[in-house]
Parts: structure tokens; C-alpha cells; sequence
């Protein structure tokens, strides 16, 4: 969908647009501690996940000290373990993974059912400016069982929604989980920004950095059999262990434009951010790794804040979106709202209406900020 530069000023109204960079995320320098096996709703920002799943894997995650610290542990040959923080939604996030709540997250994101009970702070959208910083050290690298291969993965990811529609796509020779030329589509596409890839090999007992420029490309298709979405990396950087990297304000949409094109899928093809995840992965290996900071911004207009659907127009869908609300706040804070509370109609969190629990509910300040832009679009 196009963007105008245009302040749509009406008669009757003085407002003007204002464009500004923002941070999506709430909490980009971990400050907020946080522990693995914890309920959904019990996570305010990010939601710190081991993946355990794989025979001999024990890995660990959490936030504490202002660092993200993940703990890639073992897992035998193929089997993936990770240590991840999550933010927002994903193509997997089902009732099966998250409680009752997430039963309707099939094809769209199920907005009472965030990962982290306040969802996204500043969505971005494909048609704006956005990047991601980061700041991290990779401590350690050893492999498990040096007689078989092992891998690791040391990332951030942007999981992007097709907001108009599942796009379509073809999938490539190399593409894992679809066969070549196959045409698929989703609705979501995961794009997977490697700071460090390391591959082990048995036979010649080394680990080797994956080049700089290497792409890789998956599809991922969920316990229900739905093809959840396109994967899609690249490796932009290439941190060696015992380092330490920062990622200033690396261009999120071009990398997004770059998985388009890739999958042959319309380079206007609109989608919005929805899931941020930061993390390690891998089989196989034994790694350390602390992330500082993981921002990830967009520079767009206020106006955006109190488009509840994304759609580019502030209007009477906005209004009913939030009049359903009204008066109910994020899981974490009144358990009763887990499931009710949706966090895409808290146009304004900044304000708090008297007697409420905190500017994140849905009250007033969120009703005004959308009167305010009734009518405009951008
Ligand atoms: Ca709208
Ligand atoms: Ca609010």
C-alpha cells in the first residue's frame, strides 16, 4: 500500500501528521528480568524460551543484568535445540503451544494471545523505514559429540505478516520442505538476519564460519499440517567466537525486500512486523552467547498508532475495534483480560484514565487518539 507524505489536514482540524522513528519493542536493552517456563501472560516484554525438545539437549535462556543470555546445549546430529526471546506473534503460536486463548491463530495473528502480555509497541510496517541494532558477544563455541557434525546459529529475526492476504511464492532448489519450483503460500514470512554461523565438520574435526552473503531458504509447516510460512536468511555479518558485534541500525525492510525477491513473491506485497525473536540455535553444540541491546525501530507516522487494523485508514472499523474493549487491560496486569485484552487497540499507552491499572489498558486516552484521526489516512 503506497504511503503519502501528505498531512491531511481537514477545515475543521489543525493536525498534522508527524513522522518520527520509534522503537517497536519495549524492552530493546533487557532491562526487565525474565525466566524460562513461566505462563504467556506472565511474560511482560519478552518471552525467554529454551527448546528443549531433542534427546541431550538442556539448554537455557533468561534476561538479567540488562543481557539477554542464551545457552545453546547440545542435542544430537539434526535435531535443532535453541535459546530464544520472543516478542509479539508467530505462524506456530497455536492453543496447543500457548493455552486456550491462541486456539483461533491459524492464518492471522490472534491479538489477545501476544508472546509477552503487551504485544508490540510500534508496529512496522513493509511500506516504511525500519531497521534493527544490536549489541552482542559470542563467549563460546565447543561441539558435543566431536565425531558427529554439528551446527550453530547466532541471529535475529523479524516474522512478518501478510496483512492483505496469503502471498505467494516459489520455493528454490535448496528451499528444505518443499520441492523445487513448487509454487506455495503463506501468510507469514520469517526472515532471519545470521550474525555468526558455524558448521562443524567430523571429518576434518574444525568448525568453519558459513561466508558472508550465504542464503538459506525453509518452509515450516505446523503440527496441524498448515504451511505456515516462507523461511528466509542471510548472513550479513559473520561474528567469530570470543567476539564482540554491533549491529547500528541495519535496514530491516531491504532484508525483507531481499526474502521477497528471493521467493519470487511481489516486491509490494504489504506485510506488518509482528514477531521479533533473538536468539541461538543449533544442533549438536555448546554455545554462549549475550545480546545487550535488540531494537528494532520504524520510522512512520503518529497516525499509525491509532490504526488498530493496519489497513492505512483511521475510521469507524478503529472505533468498534476499541469500543469492545474498552476497560480491559493486558493479561499480565488483570488475568481476567487474558484472552480479551487486545494489544493492536492500545492507541495510546502513555496516558492512564483514573481508576485504571496503567496506560496500557483500553480506556479513554485510547478512544480520544483515534477521534483525533478519524477520517485521515497515510
Ligand atoms: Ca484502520
Ligand atoms: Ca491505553
Amino acid at each position: 500500500m503506497a504511503s503519502s507524505p501528505a498531512t491531511h489536514d481537514s477545515p475543521a482540524s489543525v493536525r498534522v501528521m508527524k513522522y518520527a522513528w520509534r522503537s517497536s519493542d519495549f524492552d530493546p536493552n533487557f532491562d526487565f528480568p525474565e525466566t524460562p517456563n513461566l505462563k504467556g501472560y506472565q511474560y511482560k516484554f519478552w518471552v525467554v524460551f529454551p527448546n528443549d525438545i531433542c534427546t541431550g539437549a538442556d539448554s537455557n535462556v533468561s534476561i538479567s543484568s540488562g543481557a539477554l543470555h542464551t545457552f545453546l546445549n547440545g542435542s544430537s546430529y539434526g535435531c535443532y535445540t535453541s535459546a530464544l526471546a520472543h516478542q509479539g506473534h508467530f505462524p506456530w503460536m497455536r492453543a496447543g503451544h500457548w493455552g486456550a486463548f491462541c486456539e483461533d491463530q491459524v492464518y492471522q495473528p490472534d491479538f489477545d494471545c501476544p508472546d509477552g502480555t503487551y504485544g508490540i509497541k510500534a508496529v512496522i510496517q513493509s511500506d516504511f523505514p525500519s531497521r534493527v541494532s544490536a549489541d552482542l558477544s559470542f563467549s563460546s563455541v565447543k561441539v558435543d559429540n566431536a565425531s558427529q557434525d554439528a551446527l550453530y546459529v547466532i541471529y535475529v529475526s523479524a516474522y512478518w505478516w501478510f496483512d492483505q492476504g496469503a502471498a505467494t511464492g516459489v520455493c528454490k532448489a535448496s528451499t528444505s520442505g518443499c520441492s523445487t519450483g513448487a509454487s506455495m503460500s503463506a501468510h507469514w514470512i520469517e526472515t532471519q538476519i545470521r550474525i555468526g554461523t558455524g558448521v562443524w565438520r567430523a571429518s576434518n574435526q574444525s568448525w568453519t564460519q558459513t561466508p558472508v552473503g550465504t542464503q538459506t531458504s525453509w518452509v515450516t509447516t505446523r503440527v496441524d499440517g498448515v504451511k505456515g510460512s516462507f523461511g528466509y536468511s542471510n548472513e550479513p555479518f559473520s561474528i567469530s567466537p570470543g567476539k564482540n558485534m554491533t549491529l547500528s541500525n541495519y535496514d530491516l525492510r531491504h532484508f525483507f525486500q531481499g526474502a521477497l525477491a528471493y521467493w519470487s513473491i511481489p516486491a509490494s506485497t504489504h506485510a506488518v512486523l509482528l514477531g521479533y525473536e533473538v536468539g541461538t540455535e543449533g544442533y549438536n553444540a555448546i554455545v554462549r552467547a549475550d545480546f545487550r541491546l535488540a531494537r528494532y525501530d520504524v520510522y512512520g507516522p503518529d497516525a499509525a498508532l491509532a490504526d488498530t487494523n493496519f489497513d492505512h485508514s483511521i475510521d469507524s472499523h478503529d472505533i468498534a475495534d476499541v469500543s469492545a474493549i474498552k476497560g480491559h487491560c493486558p493479561g499480565g496486569e488483570v488475568i481476567a483480560d487474558w484472552g480479551t485484552y487486545r494489544w493492536n487497540d492500545d492507541a495510546n499507552n502513555t496516558a492512564t484514565q483514573a481508576g485504571s491499572v496503567n496506560g496500557f489498558c483500553i480506556d479513554e486516552y485510547d478512544m480520544a487518539t483515534i477521534t483525533t484521526w478519524l477520517g485521515a489516512s497515510y
